[in-house]
């Protein structure tokens, strides 16, 4: 029996947050307000359209809709710039070793992020090869919560949506896998993410028995 395995992006397999902060912050300060680190964490998981939606609410700008795109496209140059510079050792803690033991247990792997930059940043840091389908930012209509992105993943896997389990760093990114049936695994704050299945700080906390335990489910 096949299990999918699901990673989520930013702030699961990379911090590519701090590129998005610096890069919307940019953009606040030429528009004139102040975008803080604290702001930034109301982005995490959400789509870059309704990231620029709550940056122009932060600074109480108001946008044509001429103007709005050209913000878009600024604030991805800008990100771009700094992906361009990526390489593996950005990968965050343990990551490579979660992924090398669910490959040598030739279990389906996909990519389940809101990014429309994930294929780039994944070959950036040389995982490309690890994943059997990327469905990402590009793919999708409906953002996270909706479960979307990784119904499709699943389907792409060839597994059922409850032989899933997702790894997210986001509360939507919980609540899309927990209404997509699947198992959800919180990275990061277990007050943040209380939603999820199972919490761990980082992938140093999972160890090979417990995704043993997932493979068996
Ligand atoms: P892009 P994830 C999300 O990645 C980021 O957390 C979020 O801050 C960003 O706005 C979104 O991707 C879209 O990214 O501008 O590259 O399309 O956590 O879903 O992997
Ligand atoms: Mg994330």
């Amino acid at each position: 029996n096949k299990v999918g395995f699901i990673f989520d992006l930013d702030g699961v397999i990379v911090d590519t947050a701090k590129y998005h902060y610096l890069a919307w912050r940019k953009l606040a300060n030429e528009l004139g307000f102040e975008f803080t680190k604290e702001q930034n964490e109301l982005f995490k998981g959400v789509s870059r359209k309704r990231c620029l939606e709550i940056l122009l609410d932060i600074g109480n700008v108001k946008a044509t809709q001429e103007q709005f795109n050209t913000w878009m496209v600024e604030k991805n140059v800008d990100y771009l710039a700094y992906i361009e510079k990526m390489d593996a050792s950005e990968i965050l803690p343990d990551v490579p070793r979660v992924l090398e033991y669910l490959r040598k247990k030739n279990m389906p792997i996909a990519l389940g992020s809101a990014s429309k930059n994930a294929k780039p940043i994944l070959k950036k840091v040389d995982l490309l090869p690890y994943f059997d389908s990327i469905v990402d930012g590009n793919n999708v209509t409906k953002a996270k919560p909706d479960p979307e992105v990784f119904l499709i993943a699943a389907e792409n896997l060839g597994v059922t949506p409850i032989s899933c389990v997702v790894f997210e760093d986001a509360v939507a990114g919980i609540q899309a896998a927990n209404a997509a049936g699947m198992v959800s695994i919180g990275i990061g704050d277990a007050e943040i993410l209380y939603e999820a299945d199972y919490n761990f700080k980082d992938f140093t906390e999972i160890d090979d028995s417990f995704l043993e335990l997932l493979l068996n489910k």
